[in-house]
């Protein structure tokens, strides 16, 4: 297991590469190159220069989060065939620049979604909570224009301010895919780029819908079990794999994170760890990463990987906002590195134990 923190970038984040490095345990940061739209080149120049600042801090780059699929690859239209040119231009490129593993997702329109991006808990730490009533209730038009006029001081990935005109269209365009229409779009997409990963030694991990089921009449296929096996049987290739993130998919309590991880094991590139609350049905909040604190048990989400024998990329999740940090919602600096220590923890503890 390599565990690694997730740095969102020069100017785009508020915790320095300095900061990470302190951090007990970390090797290397799992990051991607800020203000290149989606659909175009990540030009080598920048992802060197990129990796260039990592090193020269301590720190490896070898995860990229995300290379965001444009939408018509999504949508199936034929327009799809340029971007997906462009796409493995971009793993080309990042292969060159020492990257193994892409994480994206497949989500139409919105990438995670949360009714409350800073609900206070009695700690008087804040979080980040969904309730399903309240997302009901809102125009999925109007949320992303908040985002995108940057009141909130942070842009939805993938929705850059000037692509908002195009949102009322692809929103009506999506009204004729159905979740089956996402797979063959999926699988389209992934037998297109794989041989370039093959080539160039680059895994490609596909993160988990955020929550698991579809939201506003959108379709979504990330959601458990039954279609990841679809996912990874429709492209059996270990270049084909996954994002495990225990949040997401821990979101829907029918999902058994830990059996998830041991029937998907190998295939496993990338792993998210951390904790939440279920508050009712359709309704959770996040939490610390301590297994106490939420309804998912991270002692046994460890254990299921060391038993697996996890050799990929690990790191904690979203954390909360803690010690009066300011910061993009769920990536401050304190909590996630509680969450690092509290992971190493258990895992050294389930190492010497099994040694014994
Ligand atoms: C992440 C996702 O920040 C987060 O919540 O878990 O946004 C994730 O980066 C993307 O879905 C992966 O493409
Ligand atoms: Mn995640």
């Amino acid at each position: 297991m390599k565990m690694i923190f997730r740095w969102f970038g020069e100017g785009d984040d508020s915790v320095s590469l300095e900061e990470i490095r302190q951090i007990p345990g970390i090797k290397g940061v799992v990051t991607a190159l800020s203000n290149i739209p989606v659909g175009e080149v990540w030009p080598q120049q920048k992802i060197d220069q990129l990796k260039a600042k990592i090193n020269a801090a301590g720190l490896e780059m070898e995860v990229i989060e995300s290379v965001n699929i444009h939408e018509d690859i999504k949508l199936g239209l034929a327009s799809r065939d340029k971007y997906i040119e462009n796409y493995k231009l971009t793993l080309k490129n990042l292969a060159q620049g020492g990257v193994k593993v892409v994480c994206y997702n497949f989500m139409p329109v919105f990438d995670w979604l949360r009714s409350d991006l800073a609900e206070k808990l009695a700690d008087g730490s804040n979080t980040m909570s969904y309730n399903e009533t309240e997302i009901n209730k809102t125009d999925p038009v109007q949320l992303i224009e908040e985002f995108a006029d940057g009141s909130k001081g942070f842009s939805l990935p993938g929705w850059e301010a000037e692509r908002l005109a195009e949102l009322k269209q692809i929103m009506a365009q999506y009204q004729e895919i159905t979740a089956d229409d996402l797979f063959d779009n999926l699988k389209y997409f992934l037998e297109a780029i794989l041989p370039v990963c093959q080539e160039n030694d680059i895994k490609m991990a596909i993160h988990p819908d955020d929550p698991p089921w579809p939201v506003y009449n959108l379709p979504r296929i990330m959601t458990g079990k039954e279609n990841i096996r679809r996912l990874l049987k429709m492209v059996d290739d270990p270049y084909n794999g996954l994002t495990l993130c225990s949040g997401s998919l821990g979101s829907n309590p029918a999902n058994d994170v830990p059996g998830l991880i041991r029937e998907f094991g190998k295939r496993i590139h990338f792993a998210h760890v951390r904790n939440l609350k279920f508050t009712g049905t359709g309704k959770f909040h996040e939490t610390s990463h301590l297994s106490s604190d939420g309804s998912l048990d991270l002692f046994e989400i460890m254990k299921a990987y060391y038993e697996i024998g996890f050799e990929g990329y690990m790191r904690p999740d979203h954390g909360r906002m803690i010690w009066g940090e300011e910061a993009r919602p769920g990536y401050g600096l304190y909590d996630r590195a509680l969450g690092v220590t509290y992971l190493n923890g258990i895992w050294e503890a389930i190492n010497k134990i099994s040694i014994v």
